[in-house]
């Protein structure tokens, strides 16, 4: 269960729901709030599956090749792997939610996925 230690982490916004006492506009802010960083999250998402075309969650050198090649057409094939590299923070050779974008992890990413 590799992805098992993100369902550890404390759920902050439904802590603060549970026991914030907040203003009728607060509480407005923030759930606007909250849509918007959804929305966002939705859109990285949905951006990381179109990218991820075996659906492993990873993104590895071929997949990350693809999104180069759509993205900066162009670009020096060399630079291809020092990007990836730079990318891959933990070495694992993907590419992995978090290391994308940092605000996507992988239970969003599970959580849009298109069905
Ligand atoms: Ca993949
Ligand atoms: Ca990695």
């Amino acid at each position: 269960m590799p992805y098992m230690r993100f369902q550890l982490l404390p759920n902050f916004v439904v802590h603060k729901k549970k026991y914030g006492k907040r203003s009728a506009q607060e509480e407005e802010e923030e759930a606007w709030e909250e849509e918007e960083r959804e929305a966002g999250l939705r859109e990285t998402a949905e951006y990381f599956h179109s990218l991820d075309s075996d659906g492993d969650l990873g993104l590895d050198g071929a997949e990350f090749r693809s999104f180069l090649l759509e993205r900066r057409p162009g670009t020096n094939p060399m630079l291809h792997q020092s990007w990836f590299g730079s990318l891959d923070a933990d070495r694992d050779g993907l590419i992995r939610a978090w290391e994308f974008d940092a605000d996507l992890d992988e239970d969003a990413l599970i959580r849009f996925k298109r069905k």
